[in-house]
């Protein structure tokens, strides 16, 4: 309407896996809110136990996931000053922070230091301060075949040797509270539920209501409960917590996506809550994650940055599909050998453990797209995945999919009513017809291809004839997109 600028909304989010404080900040001021991230899910903030070598790697990553306090002084990613600093750049340009909080666990092992120097030891962590009555007890340790027999196993015994809060005790409710508390009150806008499905729903509920009623607005909740068909703990039992607005992580999204990617992305026309996905209020999408790409956290078949130009298809299928929250991954560089030291490796270091960051060096762009061990990836710097947030955020209104076409194989294409149009060509050929597009008449930038830059495209223009027929040519393994807010001659 005239005279009313109308908001886009900010619908898709980033992991930046083992990222620093001082670069997120950079990161969302260069990157993501001029793209439209909704947010950024960073790693652990809190105080963690530091290992040197695990499982013959370097610094692996998971220490991150063995917690020795809630302090945010300081972890492998940086200081509480830092972090404050980082929710508040963030904010400002439109992106928040979620913060993946663990909860269900402290350390594994009987002892050592911290990220903070502190020491810790079995069932004793002076700065929080929990003791041995704060842990489930009798210790004992969740086998594969509890899984499917019996919940009051995944709740109550360690998860990987991991030392298992009570978390239906007032106190360790009442500290992990006031963990969360302390985070929305610096501005963090979201919580990934680690191990969620570790903690009961009675206790994660009474953690969540707890939070919610300290605060004047709740923050957004995402629970880790990883669905297995025949298993005892599922996904459903915890869609009612925090007055039933939690999501879940949808962890069938990535393996079915990747089986299709695998024979014909054509069948992916009927996919979604029919294919026994979580309902799309309350799913988090998502193609890859830390875990699945290194093969942590169980088996299944999860495409990655390995794969090269057809994870970038997948991608963009996902943020033009309108199922779920989606999630984009970014990673740093690791070798996929299948080796628990390949999938231990940790991110690029300093000889003391320190993080080698993108920004570091006082950079102007940040060393990006470096796909070989001691680089980083930046997922979410590759232009078909950063600019399909946008086209994501453009479609946001037109929940539906309309003039779908495909070749019964692997060439798909369909509409977002109005707004958007996505073509798809996971083939070794061309392919290049006449599309019904949906979209009013005019010039649109293909953003697949280049970026709309001072309303100039930096790609390929597709033209829209009145009655939204496009002659739209795409090259193999390729895609083309466009949307009604990154018009040719638009600003
Ligand atoms: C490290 C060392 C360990 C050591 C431990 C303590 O690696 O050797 O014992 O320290 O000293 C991360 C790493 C761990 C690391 C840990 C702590 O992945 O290797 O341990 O940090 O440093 C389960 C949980 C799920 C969990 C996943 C890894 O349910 O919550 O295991 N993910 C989160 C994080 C993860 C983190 C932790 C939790 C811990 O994302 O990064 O661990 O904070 C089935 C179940 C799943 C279960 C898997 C694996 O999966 O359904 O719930 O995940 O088994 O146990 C098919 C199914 C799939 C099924 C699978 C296997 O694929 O689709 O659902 O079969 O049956």
């Amino acid at each position: 309407c005239a005279g009313h600028a109308q908001t886009t909304p900010r619908t898709a989010f980033v992991h930046l896996l083992e990222w620093k404080w001082t670069d997120i900040a950079k990161e969302c001021e260069a990157h993501l809110g001029p793209k439209g991230f909704a947010a950024v899910q960073v790693s652990p903030p809190n105080e963690h136990n530091w290992v040197s070598v695990g499982d013959g790697a370097p610094f692996p990553w998971w220490m991150r996931y063995q917690p020795v306090s809630y302090s945010l002084d300081r972890s492998r990613s940086g200081t509480r000053a830092e972090f404050v600093n980082m929710v508040q750049r963030c904010n400002a340009v439109g992106v928040g922070i979620y913060v993946d909080a663990v909860i269900n666990h402290m350390s594994g092992g009987n002892g050592g230091t911290s990220s903070a120097g502190n020491g810790w030891g079995h069932h004793s962590y002076p700065r929080v301060p929990y003791g041995s009555n704060d842990f489930h007890q009798p210790v004992c340790g969740i086998g594969d075949a509890d899984y499917r027999s019996d919940a009051g196993r995944v709740w109550g015994c360690e998860l990987s040797g991991l030392q298992d809060l009570n978390t239906g005790s007032p106190y360790v409710q009442g500290k992990i509270a006031d963990y969360l508390v302390d985070l929305a009150n610096i501005g963090v806008k979201g919580f990934r539920v680690d191990a969620a499905k570790h903690i009961s729903p009675g206790d994660l509920g009474a953690i969540i209501s707890a939070v919610n009623g300290r605060l004047a607005t709740k923050p957004y909740w995402y629970l880790e409960v990883i669905q297995a068909d025949g298993e005892a703990v599922q996904p459903n039992q915890y869609f009612g917590l925090g007055d039933g607005l939690v999501n879940v992580l949808e962890f069938k999204y990535g393996s079915s996506v990747a089986s299709k990617f695998s024979g014909r992305i054509s069948e992916l026309k009927t996919f979604g809550e029919s294919w026994g996905l979580s309902p799309s209020s309350k799913g988090v999408a998502f193609i890859d994650n830390h875990d699945k790409q290194r093969g942590h956290g169980g088996g299944g078949t999860y495409m990655t940055y390995h794969w090269g130009a057809q994870y970038d298809l997948a991608n963009v299928f996902m943020l033009a599909w309108p199922y779920g929250y989606p999630q984009v991954m970014s990673s740093y560089a690791f070798n996929n050998s299948g080796t628990l030291y390949d999938s231990s490796y940790g991110p690029p270091y300093n000889s003391d453990g320190s993080t080698k960051g993108p920004w570091d060096g006082g950079v102007t762009t940040p060393a990006c797209l470096n796909q070989t061990r001691g680089g980083w990836v930046c997922e979410h710097r590759f232009r078909p995945i950063a600019n399909m947030v946008g086209f994501r955020n453009a479609t946001a209104a037109n929940w539906t999919v309309n003039n779908w076409w495909d070749n019964g194989n692997n060439q798909i294409a369909f509409g977002r009513g109005d707004k958007g149009f996505v073509v798809i060509n996971k083939e070794a050929s061309t392919l290049s017809r006449s599309f019904q597009t949906g979209l009013p008449a005019g010039q649109y930038c293909d953003v697949i291809g280049g970026d709309v830059v001072n309303g100039v495209c930096g790609g390929n223009l597709v033209t829209v004839a009145s009655g939204g027929m496009a002659n739209i040519t795409v090259a193999a393994f390729s895609a083309a997109a466009i949307h009604v807010n990154a018009k040719s001659g638009s600003t």
